[in-house]
């Protein structure tokens, strides 16, 4: 691989990738992104501009998708509209850019013959029971519950019908959450660290026994390099790192980690149609392309994720007050 297109590189999990191809392969890497409010210049700024250069465009935009697609040797796709409850309050753009944008990608790797490695979400599964031992595997039929997750299951859908009638080749990966730096503060982790690091209070949804599979974001980043270079055409893998913890942990393990006293938070309306419980089994990753996380102490990187934020205040805080107020609104 000499060139990579990486769409969505302004973003949390893309930008992280962007680092680790170019600190672990010779490649040069072109990004495409829309710059929506999600996106951040600042996290591509340490890019060595010989090796990675941004292209502000809509991955839904067939023009600028099949100019860069036509210079490359394989496309990786994060571009997406990613938050939940954005997509209970307008599911809108989740519909034009994770399904027309997937779509419009398709088309230009089709047309040049041209690698892709789509980035999806354990969500598609729907959720699971709490304490029951299932976990969700790659023949875990899907299940959706939100618009978001609905979304990100049509566009899988549209990249195994390319492969399957176009023998277009593509791999599908489907992760866990995903917890590090330049994170945007609307979600979970960041929300609740730059809450206390500015003064104010944990807000947990409903009870918070909903589980979640913490991933850092340095492992999936490596678990998607690997099945770029060695994962079979056509095929998809989950990726975790068994990181299953309820919020109510989480929640305490950042109050104890800041100093606060493990009870000092508030219960906030709950998210409507809240999936309870998400896990993943790994084990073909793991066992066909040796991929391990290097991340396994969950408390360990939540406590470098925490000093991350302390030291980059100046990277969230211009986002902070029109996020709240927008939680605040609906009593969030
Ligand atoms: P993010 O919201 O932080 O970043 C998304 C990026 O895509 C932003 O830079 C945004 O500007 C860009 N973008 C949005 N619409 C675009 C468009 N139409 N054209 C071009 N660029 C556009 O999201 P993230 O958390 O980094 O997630 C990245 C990918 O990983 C998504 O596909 C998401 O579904 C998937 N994923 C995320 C997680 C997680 O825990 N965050 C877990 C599993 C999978
Ligand atoms: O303030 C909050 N309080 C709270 O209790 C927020 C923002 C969230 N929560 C809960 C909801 C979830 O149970 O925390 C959990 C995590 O919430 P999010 O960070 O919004 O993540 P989630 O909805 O689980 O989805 C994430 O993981 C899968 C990513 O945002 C998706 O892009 C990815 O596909």
């Amino acid at each position: 691989m000499q060139h990579v297109l990486v769409t969505g590189g302004a973003g949390f999990i893309g930008a992280n990738f962007v680092h680790h191809l170019l600190t672990h392969t010779d490649a040069r890497v072109t990004v495409l992104d829309k710059l929506t409010y999600a996106a951040s210049e600042a996290s591509l700024a340490e890019a060595d501009p010989a090796r990675c250069e941004l292209v502000v465009g809509d991955v839904a935009d067939p023009e600028v998708v099949d100019r860069l697609v036509s210079g490359v040797d394989a496309v990786v796709h994060f571009a997406a509209e990613s938050h939940n409850d954005n997509s209970l309050d307008d599911p809108s753009p989740f519909i034009r850019t994770n399904l027309v944008g997937t779509f419009t990608l398709l088309e230009a790797v089709r047309r040049h013959g041209v690698r892709l490695h789509h980035v999806s979400t354990d969500e598609v599964y729907g959720d699971l029971e709490l304490d029951a031992p299932q976990r969700f595997t790659e023949e875990t039929p899907y299940r959706p519950s939100s618009p978001y997750s609905a979304s990100k299951a049509g566009s899988d859908h549209l990249v195994r019908a390319w492969v399957r009638s176009f023998g277009v080749h593509a791999t599908i990966s489907n992760c866990s959450n995903n917890y590090g730096p330049w994170q945007h503060v609307e979600k979970f982790i960041p929300r609740q660290v730059t809450n206390l690091l500015m003064g104010g209070r944990v807000k947990l949804y409903g009870t918070g026994e909903n589980v979640r599979d913490w991933i850092h974001v340095e492992d999936h980043s490596s678990a998607v390099l690997a099945i770029l270079e060695r994962g079979r055409a056509g095929e998809t893998y989950l990726i975790g790192a068994d990181g299953e913890k309820n919020n109510l942990d989480v929640v305490r393990m950042v109050l104890r980690l800041l100093g606060r006293a493990e009870d000092d938070f508030d219960h906030v309306t709950d998210r409507a149609g809240h999936d309870l419980r998400y896990a993943i089994d790994s084990t073909k990753l793991r066992e066909e392309l040796g991929w391990r996380p290097s991340y396994e102490d969950f408390e360990s990187g939540l406590e470098q994720t925490i000093g991350w934020y302390r030291d980059h205040e100046d990277w969230w805080r211009p986002h902070k007050e029109a996020v709240e107020q927008g939680y605040a609104a609906k009593g969030q």
